[in-house]
């Protein structure tokens, strides 16, 4: 896949942004330059059903605006529903070869992984990109496990170092630059960007991190 667009993928849920409007904070990241966007509605209170519909096909059409790619996470059914550009899907979530299957060779397929065999199994068997994480300490995921660092990106990049890697979990505007220079392609994130104040200045501060550290010419 075009690596440029996991440079700064954003993540999001209703149970991320407490009272907000999902689809305010949404514009806010896009006009901020995220280059990619999940809904991931999971927690308490997630939406389901139709309401999930609703505001997935809502997510879509603002995504095609700003011509960033739109991924579902979990929800296979949902993502060819409305047509997805893309799927996230974690290790218990499913086989990734049947997921390739039923979605096509087209659509963006992402997993969720956390050593290299897990990184190696996912790319084999389909997978356009893995999410590598937790590389700091979150509280956005239940179980996420203990924080891993951006070391495990550069042991992942050592032995697949054709893989888009994006690294997750507790990166923040001050930790961006060492999971890109770890050899990451880019950074996914939940609350650097969902619980910030100012959704646009927050998203084009880390954006700026990122593409500093992928052009190498921060100081
Ligand atoms: N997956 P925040 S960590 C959704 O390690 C998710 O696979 C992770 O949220 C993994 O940016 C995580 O708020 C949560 O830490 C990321």
């Amino acid at each position: 896949m075009d690596k440029s667009k996991l440079q700064l993928y954003f993540i999001m849920g209703t149970p991320n942004i407490g009272d907000r409007d999902p689809l305010t904070v949404l514009e806010g990241a896009l006009k901020g330059g995220i280059t990619a966007f999940q809904l991931r509605e999971k927690g308490e209170g997630a939406l389901v059903g139709a309401e999930l519909k609703e505001l997935a096909a809502k997510c879509k059409a603002l995504c095609d605006e700003y011509k960033v790619p739109f991924i579902i996470n979990d929800d296979v059914d949902l993502a060819l529903e409305i047509d997805a550009d893309g799927v996230h899907i974690g290790q218990e979530d499913g086989v990734v070869s049947e997921v390739r299957s039923k979605i096509g060779p087209d659509k963006i397929l992402g997993v969720s992984t956390h050593s290299v065999n897990e990184a190696l199994t996912a790319s084999d068997a389909g997978a356009n990109y893995v999410g590598v994480g937790p590389l700091f300490e979150t509280d956005s995921k239940e179980n996420a496990g203990a924080a891993v660092g951006p070391e495990l990106v550069k042991e992942i990049v050592s032995h697949l170092p054709g893989l888009c890697i994006v690294g997750i979990g507790g990166i923040t505007e001050g930790k961006a630059s060492k999971v890109i220079h770890a050899g990451a392609s880019g950074v996914a994130v939940i609350s650097a960007i969902a619980k910030a104040e100012n959704t646009e200045e927050a998203t084009r501060n880390i954006k700026g991190r990122v593409t500093l550290a992928l052009t190498g010419v921060e100081m």
